[in-house]
């Protein structure tokens, strides 16, 4: 299976940091604007992939953690339907040493056509190179009226299953039993959950990680509740501990009540 050297008894736990191509520096402090400081997260925290950008990859990457080159980006100083395309390729996912690709389309913007297609060689391109293709799957744009729904997030599932991605990383529909419905029909595509903003508490981001785990989800793709976190190794432990050891976020959740 092409996301193996990604995986730890078939789970992830990823961690993004492509945020400065896709916000800009808004989402970043004094220490996590500098690579260096995620790349120490990566590796002490114990993930099992690090998502980066050709620019961060080719400056900051160490080979430590198995990397998940992002292929194409978009900012968000556009308006409109939002499109993103390829800035670098597979051939350049391999010379770094990477162990997978990424590429993100948002389904449902007048764009779509054009994502669904370059991503459709990058996926043969990369599968012929025996990688693994992870798919962000965003459905935006003015069709689009809440991009959380059961439906929508699942019908972003779907996609990932029917354009050939191996793992697809999708938002959060908020509970446990709708997210069922994604999975399913994500079908042998492992689902990775998206972090989006910092959550209001840190146990509340948990209880969305324990949601998507029961709901039959393969992991996390998280960056902002990390390394925006005050203590982003602590929440990497639970994160390990939730996603790849199986523990319960009860379990857990002692040690972050008196801190939220
Ligand atoms: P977070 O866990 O911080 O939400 O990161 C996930 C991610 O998909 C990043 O890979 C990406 O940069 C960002 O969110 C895109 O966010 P959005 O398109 O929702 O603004």
């Amino acid at each position: 299976m092409f996301l193996d050297p990604l995986l730890r008894n078939g789970k992830g736990l990823f961690l993004a940091y492509d945020h400065g191509f896709e916000h800009g520096p808004a989402d970043f402090n004094e220490q996590n604007v500098d690579p260096s400081f995620i790349m120490d997260i990566a590796v002490r925290g114990g993930y099992t992939g690090v998502i980066l950008h050709y620019g961060v990859a080719s400056k900051y990457y160490d080979g430590k953690v198995p990397l998940i080159l992002k292929l194409n980006g978009k900012t968000n100083l556009v308006q409109g339907d939002p499109i993103s395309l390829q800035v670098s390729t597979v051939e350049e996912a391999v010379s770094l040493g990477a162990k997978a690709v990424g590429y993100t389309i948002y389904p449902g913007s007048i764009h779509e056509h054009i994502m669904f297609q370059e991503f459709a060689n990058i996926r043969r391109e990369a599968h012929e190179r025996g990688f693994g293709v992870l798919l962000w799957s965003y459905p935006r744009g003015q069709m689009i009226k809440n991009e959380l729904t059961k439906e929508i997030v699942a019908y972003a599932a779907r996609l990932a299953l029917e354009l050939g991605a191996d793992g697809t990383k999708i938002k959060y529909t908020g509970d446990t039993e709708s997210f069922k419905w994604a999975v399913k029909s994500a079908g042998k595509v492992k689902v990775f959950m998206s972090g989006g903003p910092k959550a209001s508490t840190e146990i509340e981001f948990l209880k969305q990680v324990q949601g998507v785990m029961d709901a039959g989800g393969s992991g996390v793709a998280v960056g902002r509740n990390v390394w925006q976190s005050r203590d982003p190794l602590k929440m990497s432990e639970a994160l390990r501990k939730i996603v790849l050891d199986g523990y319960r976020v009860e379990e857990i959740a002692r040690s972050f009540a008196d801190r939220d």
